[in-house]
């Protein structure tokens, strides 16, 4: 009997994963994201640069100290908002978050949308960015949005962060807060924001992979993985493949 009940709880447990995981993609560049991914917190709070804006709506651009590629193209710097938005060549304060299958942000540029919703850094809590690694090709830059508000005199904060990494292009957002304990509900698990990544021009190439927009999505202790689904390691895959079924076809004859 107890352990008919420890199975039950196996299956419930394994039941209850599968409903919440998910994965979204790939995009017409290949970009994959999913949510199978270990929760792992890296804070920055005690090592990272800070950043206060001073007020609401505001970009701030940050050396990463290490190219980072999205969508084929470069970046020496990171331009982060206060409202979870992290933005290529160019800043953007945009404080409306688009769909981005279908519109463009103000701003047409390679956009990772990590929580993207109007979020407000206060003077009591920065935002803070830091580069971590020192091996040239496997360093990787985080953003810490750090209990941002949803309002000025929010009763309560979000906190979230994203970590770029240098080699392989990866994108992990994490999600430690995103309930606003004591607000409308409006803001909680994502229902007023945009989670994703887009290239310029994006909603019309297909270049975008959207993980949720203005839906209730996003989870505390949540994880999303978004990586390029590597071209060559499939193709050796698929000339692998053909090989040892070539050898069993010949095995069998
Ligand atoms: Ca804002
Ligand atoms: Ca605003
Ligand atoms: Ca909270
Ligand atoms: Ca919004």
């Amino acid at each position: 009997m107890r352990h008919a009940s420890y199975i039950a709880a196996i299956i419930a447990a394994a039941a209850a994963v599968s409903a919440r995981a998910k994965t979204v993609g790939p995009d017409a560049y290949l970009y994959l994201a999913t949510d199978e991914v270990n929760y792992a917190w890296e804070d920055i709070s005690d090592t990272g640069s800070t950043w206060q804006p001073g007020a609401d709506d505001k970009a701030k651009t940050a050396k990463m100290g290490f190219d980072f590629t999205i969508y084929g193209k470069t970046y020496a710097y990171a331009r982060f908002s206060d409202n979870g938005l992290i933005a290529f060549g160019n800043e953007n304060t945009q404080e409306t978050n688009v769909d981005l299958t279908s519109q463009s942000p103000a701003w047409d540029l390679p956009t990772i949308a990590v929580l993207w919703d109007d979020w407000l850094i206060t003077a009591s809590a920065p935002a803070y960015y830091d580069t971590l690694g020192t091996v040239p090709g496997d360093r990787r830059f985080i953003v810490q949005w750090e209990q941002v508000e949803a309002a000025p005199g929010s009763p309560d904060t979000v906190t979230f962060q994203a970590i770029l990494y240098e080699g392989s292009g990866t994108i992990l957002l994490q999600y430690q807060d995103v309930v606003v304990t004591g607000g409308d509900g409006s803001h909680d698990n994502g229902l007023s924001a945009t989670v994703g990544i887009r290239d310029t021009g994006g909603q019309t190439s297909g270049r975008n992979l959207q993980w949720s927009y203005n839906q209730a999505a996003i989870d505390d202790g949540m994880a999303i993985r978004i990586t390029i689904i590597p071209e060559p390691v499939t193709m050796a895959g698929l000339v692998l493949g053909i090989g040892c079924l070539a050898r069993y076809v010949r095995k069998r004859r």
